[in-house]
């Protein structure tokens, strides 16, 4: 894909942004630019999206029959599985992810619309029983009507399908908007998304947090779902408490625990350590980037986790995210690159550097090694934070209840791992550990046909699986008087 769209997606038409405004995206693997020229949507161009979609809300996807639903998101997914490669190059552009992950990404956008497909004519409501006076009472669950989808940079094509597909499922329809450090993949849906819905079921509008606010903000929204920093989560519930009380689902950060028992298979743990560690290049909200291992096995896991850390930047895995045979880009631009490195200084300040710590290659490409520390206090930031980087921290526990303390304190509850051989073990500290997600002997992915998200500050709301569905109802009862003539 040699050139790409930059404009918005409005009503099934690319336009130009009435704004007069654009991003600019540079490749973050050699600094060059990409593009200055990427459309960003004002208050009008907000406007006209909104408008499209609630026509299509009345008028002809809202209207339409869920069997029709669902075969369109079928036609749609077989496209985007097709594309899927091609696709994935402009988010490897744009924001240097390897293209074996951005391509998973889009295959996995085409799995999302498979699986609520599915659901899209199994939406039911209830029938109360008894019957109670003479009144017979029904529910229904219905749409909400537009709906916004707000995403990070990290994965767009995953977080773009968690909102539309069961946005549209239901009968919604969709205002999205890509982060402005990853448009293009999202933009190269439009053409897709022309042969299979009518116009104005999914919206794209690019832009920064001002077109996020206005979409957060809007009076005619009737749902937001977000993907980003808690920071920004908790400004979005305010513009929609400020607004018109739109329903808010928000995916944000993580600082995720991973919990290794001295009965684990510590080459197991290391390895899935390592993995998880390294997928996009650990710009991943469920990385498990807080590790504690049982002291009395402490030396023998960080010696291999070492190994297996040092291996990564010898095995020539990392590098052009281009190549099919990469499996660490640079981190996403500037930005991100410098926080990254600001943490790495805080870790050898005020802990010990295992491995890494440094920038990997040449100047211009913003790659990081793949980095360890141990020995930092418990309220250093780095341990605190989210770093959204290859940086892991590993500190040590006696026991049990010890190791379910450490791995709770934190603000954040999105994910985490369990390493060890005993199921009663891991159903007992699965239990206890605060999180949306938790994984035993593993590292956690999310999939499409189980719900993902967070507790305490890394959100609510899930999406993925049954659960999914249920931010894009409402239920309505009816109730019937019996008695009537
Ligand atoms: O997030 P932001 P950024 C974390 C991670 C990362 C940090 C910053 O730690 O380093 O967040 O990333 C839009 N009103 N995560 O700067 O700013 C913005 O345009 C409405 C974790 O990308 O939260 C983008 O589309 N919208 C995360 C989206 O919000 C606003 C993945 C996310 O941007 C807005 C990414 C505003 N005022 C980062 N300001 C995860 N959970 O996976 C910005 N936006």
């Amino acid at each position: 894909m040699s050139s790409f769209e930059t404009r918005l997606f409005i009503n099934n038409e690319f336009a130009d942004a009435k704004s007069g405004e654009y991003l600019t995206v540079y490749n973050p693997t050699d600094g060059s630019l990409v593009s200055d020229k990427i459309h960003s949507a004002n208050e009008q161009d907000v406007d006209a999206a909104v408008q499209a979609a609630q026509r299509a809300f009345k008028g002809t996807w809202g209207k339409t029959d869920p069997t029709a639903r669902a075969r369109a998101m079928l036609k749609f997914a077989d496209l985007v599985r097709e594309h899927a490669g091609e696709i994935a190059r402009l988010e490897t552009l744009a924001m240097g992810s390897a293209i074996a992950t951005q391509t998973m990404g889009y295959t996995t956008l085409a799995d999302l619309f498979v699986y609520y497909a599915g659901l899209a004519d199994k939406i039911h409501g209830e029938t109360a029983y008894p019957t109670s006076a003479g009144k017979y009472k029904i529910t229904q669950r219905e749409p909400i009507g537009v709906c916004a989808g707000i995403g990070a940079w990290n994965v767009s094509a995953i977080l773009f399908g968690w909102k539309a597909a069961p946005a549209l499922a239901a009968g919604n329809t969709v205002v999205f908007k890509p982060s402005e450090k990853a448009p293009l993949g999202t933009l190269a849906l439009g053409p897709l998304i022309q042969q299979c819905f009518p116009p104005g079921s999914i919206n794209i509008v690019n832009g920064g947090g001002k077109t996020g606010q206005l979409l957060a903000s809007h009076m005619e929204i009737h749902q937001i779902a977000f993907t980003g920093s808690t920071a920004t989560g908790r400004k979005i519930q305010e513009y929609a408490a400020r607004s018109n009380l739109k329903r808010v689902s928000l995916e944000l950060g993580g600082k995720s625990p991973s919990v290794i028992f001295e009965d684990a298979d510590i080459e197991l743990a290391a390895a899935k350590s390592m993995e998880g560690a390294i997928a996009n290049s650990g710009q991943i909200c469920a990385m498990a980037s807080r590790i504690f291992v049982q002291e009395s096995i402490a030396d023998k896991f960080i010696q291999v986790l070492k190994g297996s850390f040092e291996q990564v930047s010898k095995s020539g895995i990392i590098g052009d995210p281009s190549d099919k045979n990469t499996q660490v880009g640079p981190l996403a631009d500037k930005a991100q690159f410098k926080r990254v490195m600001e943490y790495l200084d805080i870790g050898k300040k005020e802990g010990e550097l295992v491995t890494g710590g440094v920038q990997w290659g040449a100047k211009d490409g913003l790659y990081v090694q793949p980095t360890i520390f141990k020995n930092l206090g418990k309220d250093s930031r780095i341990v605190r934070e989210e770093v959204f980087g290859p940086v892991v921290t590993v500190q040590t526990f006696t026991s049990e209840e010890d190791a379910i303390k450490l791995a709770n304190d934190s603000i954040f509850g999105l994910s985490a791992c369990v390493y060890t051989r005993s199921i009663s073990r891991a159903l007992r500290v699965t239990r206890e550990i605060e999180a949306g997600t938790i994984a035993v002997n593993d590292w956690y992915f999310p999939s499409p046909d189980t719900p993902f998200g967070g507790v305490k500050q890394s959100g609510y709301g899930r999406e993925g699986g049954l659960e999914g569905l249920n931010d894009y109802l409402q239920t309505k009862t009816i109730q019937i008087n019996m008695n009537a003539p």
